[in-house]
């Protein structure tokens, strides 16, 4: 017979739900993703109301480009908000949240277990390739370096998210992470050596290199992040500091990004413009509207 007291702390199954009402209880983990979806609305309206005179249409591609990094993040934390895409893992031997128990904040429950917000990664892999069209674009790069940077960038980010999903071998979630350090460092070597050269020459050198700064230094921040956080060494054990920071890297690598992307592009049709049949797909040009 098992008395209630103790069957209010035994959790076999965590729902959706538990995950969704632990967000909404947990003041640091909740804010860290209610204030992007806020955030990430918000500068989607701005970025529109900035935008709206530019017709020419690889300006337009730049800046629809821009805007899809904000589309995907009202996504992405709607559904860590709604429970979806997070999951109560167990770690493996030698991890330092190995036997972690896990309290439901707002429930009476306690889960074997730490939080992984593995949603986050998955998304990465449709948000970070807008990032990197739009710089490509800038930068005046051929399609095989954009191509090459996005292909490796998803690479990136799926591998890392096999590194947090990973519950059978705690060697497995480094060798994870290590192929997506190794995929990582084609992307930094494009943004750092190819594109600068194609900026010059495409007279874009000084907001590129902004631009590129502002990236290197920030997806790096992510890298190190997840090695610190709870998920990775857990020098970070706490779930809600952990998601804190990569939502403070995300105002920056995304909003602010976006923000210098729109506003340079807005500013230098003269400069971005490839004409006005740039990417028509017939001989036909579109009326001037
Ligand atoms: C992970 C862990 C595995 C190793 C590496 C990582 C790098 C992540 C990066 C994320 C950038 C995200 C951005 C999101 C904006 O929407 C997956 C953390 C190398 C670089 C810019």
């Amino acid at each position: 017979m098992i008395e209630s007291g103790t069957l209010e702390s035994v959790v076999l199954q965590v729902t959706q739900e538990d995950m969704y009402e632990h967000v909404l209880n947990d003041a640091v983990l909740g804010s860290s993703i209610y204030i992007n979806i806020a955030l990430a609305g918000l500068s989607l309206l701005f970025f529109m109301f900035l935008a709206r005179n530019v017709s020419d249409p690889r300006s337009q591609l730049i800046i629809v480009s821009a805007m899809a990094v904000s589309a995907v993040s009202v996504a992405s934390y709607s559904g860590l908000a709604s429970g979806l895409t997070i999951s109560v893992l167990e770690m493996p031997e030698g991890h330092a949240m190995a036997g972690q128990v896990t309290e439901l904040a707002g429930q009476d429950q306690t889960v074997d277990g730490t939080i992984s917000l593995w949603g986050r990664y998955l998304t990465w892999a449709f948000s970070t390739p807008f990032i990197l069209l739009a710089l490509g674009l800038i930068a005046g790069s051929n399609i095989s370096k954009i191509f090459t940077a996005i292909i490796f960038d998803v690479g990136i980010m799926i591998t890392g998210l096999a590194a947090a999903l990973t519950t059978s071998s705690h060697l497995m979630r480094w060798f994870w992470y290590a192929i997506s350090c190794t995929f990582f460092l084609v992307v930094i070597y494009i943004l750092l050596v190819e594109w600068p050269e194609d900026a010059k020459a495409a007279g874009t050198a000084d907001i590129f290199n902004t631009l590129k700064l502002l990236t290197v230094v920030l997806w790096f921040g992510y890298t190190i992040w997840w090695a610190l956080g709870n998920e990775g060494l857990a020098l970070i054990e706490s779930v809600g500091i952990t998601s804190w920071g990569y939502s403070a890297f995300d105002v920056v690598a995304k909003y602010a990004f976006s923000f210098l992307v729109i506003n340079y592009v807005v500013n230098n049709v003269e400069t971005i413009s490839g004409g006005s049949e740039y990417g028509a797909t017939s001989e036909a040009i579109p009326a001037d509207d």
